[in-house]
C-alpha cells in the first residue's frame, strides 16, 4: 500500500460519490487536488472545469444539479476565492441545490494563529459560511477527509437539498499517508441514495380526503423537479381530472399544452389555487410567491383542506395548516397516493370548472400573442424573442432565464414542453446566473440544446464566463435583451414615484454584447426585429460554439412587461 496525498484521497471519495466534474480555479493551496486530477481524472472519469469567477462556478454547479439530478462540486482558495464563492452558495441555498463546496486555508499554523496578526489570505470564512449554507465544517486531520466528505454529501442530499461547505487546510491536502481499501465507501453505504416513501397511514388519510373532495388542485414546487415526479403528477391528475398548477420553479411538470395544466402567472392558476376544496401541495413550501399558501391566492383554511407532500419534515405546515402530511420522496409518495385513490374511487372526468379555467387562460394567451404579432416591429418587444425561440428550439432544449423584466416576458411567452427544461433562480432572483446556469446545464446534458434569454444588466454580471464556454467548447445560444438599462428597477421607480423626469441611476453606456462576445471567441450577431432573429438563430446554431445575439428591444415597452402587476402584488402580499 503506497502513501497517497490528501488531494488524491479527496478525489477518490468524490469518485465513490459518482462526481464527474469539479469546478475550480487553480490555486497553490490545493495543488495536490489538481495533481491527482491530472494523473487520475481520466481513469476516474472526473473532469476539471475552470471558471473565471468562483460565484459563477457555484451557479454552474446549481444548474448542473437541477438538470442531472446529481450533486455538484466546486472548490475555491482561501480568502478571496472563498469570498467570491459565497454569493453563489447563498443563491444555491435559496434554490435548494446540493452544491458541495470545498475551500482551503493557508497551512494550518498561519490560518489558525495569524488571523489578527496580518496573515495573508486568512479569514474566518468557516464561520462566515455557516449561516449561508446547510452545513459548514472543517477537516482537521488527513484521516478525517472521507468521514467529513461523507457528512458533506449526506447533509447536502438529505431532506430539502442544499449547499454545504467543507474547509480543508493546505497541509491536510498536501500530506501523504496510507489509504486502506475500506477508507473510501460507496454512497449507498453512508447515506440514503433514495428518499423513502410516506407512512401508509398518512397516505390513507390523504386518499380519504381526496375521495371526499370535489374540486382538487395539485400544486407543484421545486421538490417535484428534484424527485423527477412529473409522470406521477400527470397520472394522479388525469385520474382525478383535476387542475395542476406549479410554481415558476416547477414550471414544466406538465407541458403548457396539457389540458389540465395552468400557467404559473395566469389568473386561472390563481382561481384553481383559491377555489379548490382540497390542495395537494407537492414539494412546495408555499412560500412568498405563493402568497404563503393563504388567501387571496389560496382558499381560507376553514374551507380548503391541504395535503402536503415533502421530503423535508420541517416543511410540513410551514405556512398553512395541514390536514394530511406525507413525508417522503414525491415520486414514490404520488405512486402510493394514486394507488390508494384508485382503491377508493373510479377515475373522474375532467372537473367541469376546468372548461371555465381554460377559457380564461386561452383568452389571456390570445391577448398576449396579439401583442407580439408584428414581427417587423423595430425595435422588437422583449416577448418576441421568446416566441421566435419557441419555434426554433426543439422540446428537449434547456431554456435558461435571467434578468429583471426580461424574465417576466420570458415567463409569459416561453412555452414549456417538458420537465427539467427551465432553469432560473426564482427563489433568489439572482442576476448573473443565466450564463453560468447555461454552462452547468450544458455540462449536465451535452446532447440537449441550451439557450438563455437574459437582460443586458444580468448578462454583465458574469460575462467573463463566455471564455469558459469557448474554452470548454460548450455550444449554447445567449440572446441578450438590450434595453440599455436596469429595466425592472425603472418599473419600481415608476410605480413608487411616477416619473416625468429622466430615470435616475438606471441607464448603461452603450455596449455591443455581440462584439464583446466575438472578441472572446464566440459567434456574435445583432438584431433589431423578431423577423431578423430567426435567421440569426440558424447561423448561431450552425456556428456550433457559444453564440451571443444582441437583440435591441423597445426600452420603453420593457418598463411595463406582462405580469408586472402580479409580481408587485405577490411581493406586497396584496392581489
Ligand atoms: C445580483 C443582483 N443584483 C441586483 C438585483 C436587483 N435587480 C433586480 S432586477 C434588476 C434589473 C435587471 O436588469 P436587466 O437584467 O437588464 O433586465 P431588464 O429588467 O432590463 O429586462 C436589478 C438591478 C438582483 N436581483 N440581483
Ligand atoms: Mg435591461
Amino acid at each position: 500500500m503506497t502513501d497517497i496525498t490528501g488531494g488524491e484521497l479527496i478525489l477518490r471519495c468524490l469518485h465513490a460519490e459518482g462526481v464527474r466534474c469539479i469546478h475550480a480555479i487553480p490555486d497553490g493551496t490545493y495543488m495536490m487536488v489538481l495533481e491527482a486530477l491530472e494523473r487520475l481524472g481520466p481513469e476516474l472519469g472526473i473532469e476539471l472545469i475552470v471558471p473565471r469567477h468562483e460565484a459563477a462556478a457555484a451557479h454552474a454547479g446549481d444548474a448542473y444539479t437541477r438538470i442531472s439530478g446529481r450533486p455538484a462540486v466546486v472548490m475555491a482558495c482561501a480568502g478571496p476565492g472563498a469570498a467570491n464563492l459565497l454569493a453563489g452558495l447563498m443563491c444555491a441555498q435559496a434554490e435548494g441545490s446540493p452544491v458541495v463546496a470545498i475551500t482551503t486555508t493557508r497551512r494550518s499554523p498561519v490560518a489558525d494563529d495569524y488571523l489578527q496578526q496580518g496573515g495573508m489570505q486568512v479569514s474566518a470564512h468557516l464561520d462566515i459560511f455557516k449561516p449561508a449554507v446547510k452545513w459548514s465544517g472543517k477537516v482537521a486531520h488527513w484521516h478525517k477527509i472521507p468521514e467529513m466528505l461523507r457528512h458533506a454529501f449526506r447533509t447536502a442530499l438529505s431532506g430539502r437539498p442544499g449547499p454545504v461547505h467543507l474547509l480543508i487546510p493546505e497541509d491536510v491536502i498536501g500530506r501523504k499517508a496510507k489509504c486502506p481499501p475500506d477508507m473510501v465507501w460507496p454512497a449507498h453505504q453512508y447515506r440514503l441514495v433514495e428518499n423513502p416513501p410516506a407512512d401508509p397511514a398518512a397516505v390513507a388519510r390523504a386518499a380519504d380526503l381526496i375521495r371526499a373532495a370535489d374540486l382538487i388542485n395539485i400544486h407543484c414546487g421545486n421538490g417535484v423537479e428534484r424527485s423527477g415526479a412529473d409522470t406521477e403528477v400527470r397520472r394522479l391528475a388525469e385520474y382525478l381530472g383535476c387542475p395542476v398548477t406549479t410554481t415558476i420553479r416547477a414550471w414544466g411538470t406538465l407541458p403548457d399544452s396539457h389540458p389540465l395544466c395552468f400557467h404559473p402567472t395566469s389568473m386561472s392558476r390563481i382561481a384553481a389555487n383559491s377555489q379548490a376544496d382540497l390542495v395537494i401541495a407537492v414539494g412546495s413550501r408555499l412560500g412568498e410567491l405563493n402568497m404563503w399558501g393563504r388567501p387571496p391566492m389560496f382558499g381560507e383554511p376553514e374551507r380548503q383542506k391541504l395535503v402536503q407532500i415533502d421530503t423535508e419534515p420541517t416543511h410540513i405546515g410551514l405556512n398553512r395548516p395541514v390536514h394530511a402530511a406525507l413525508v417522503g420522496d414525491a415520486k414514490k409518495v404520488l405512486r402510493q397516493l394514486t394507488e390508494a385513490v384508485q382503491q377508493r374511487i373510479p377515475q373522474r372526468a375532467a372537473h367541469p370548472e376546468i372548461a371555465e379555467l381554460r377559457a380564461v387562460q386561452d383568452a389571456w394567451r390570445r391577448e398576449l400573442d396579439q401583442a407580439v404579432a408584428d414581427m417587423d416591429r423595430r425595435p422588437m418587444l422583449t416577448g418576441q424573442i421568446l416566441t421566435v425561440c419557441n419555434d426554433f428550439f426543439d422540446e428537449n432544449a434547456v431554456f435558461v432565464m435571467d434578468g429583471g423584466n426580461t424574465t417576466l416576458w420570458s415567463i409569459h411567452y416561453h412555452r414549456v414542453r417538458r420537465a427539467r427544461s427551465v432553469v432560473y433562480s426564482m427563489n433568489y432572483g439572482h442576476l448573473g446566473t443565466g450564463l453560468p446556469y447555461a454552462i452547468g446545464a450544458r455540462l449536465a446534458a451535452p446532447d440537449r440544446a441550451v439557450y438563455c434569454v437574459t437582460g443586458d444588466s444580468a448578462f454583465g454580471f458574469n460575462l467573463q464566463e463566455l471564455e469558459t464556454a469557448v474554452r470548454r467548447r460548450l455550444p449554447m445560444i445567449i440572446i441578450v435583451a438590450v434595453d440599455g438599462a436596469y429595466g425592472m428597477e425603472k418599473s419600481a421607480q415608476q410605480r413608487l414615484f411616477g416619473r416625468d423626469a429622466d430615470w435616475f441611476g438606471h441607464d448603461h453606456a452603450p455596449v455591443r454584447y455581440d462584439q464583446a462576445a466575438a472578441a472572446m471567441g464566440c459567434h456574435g450577431a445583432y438584431v433589431e426585429t423578431g423577423n431578423a432573429l430567426k435567421p440569426a438563430l440558424e447561423r448561431a446554431a450552425a456556428a456550433d460554439k457559444p453564440a451571443v445575439i444582441h437583440a435591441v428591444v423597445d426600452a420603453q415597452a420593457n418598463v411595463d412587461p406582462p405580469g408586472s402587476w402580479l409580481w408587485a402584488a405577490a411581493r406586497s402580499g396584496r392581489l
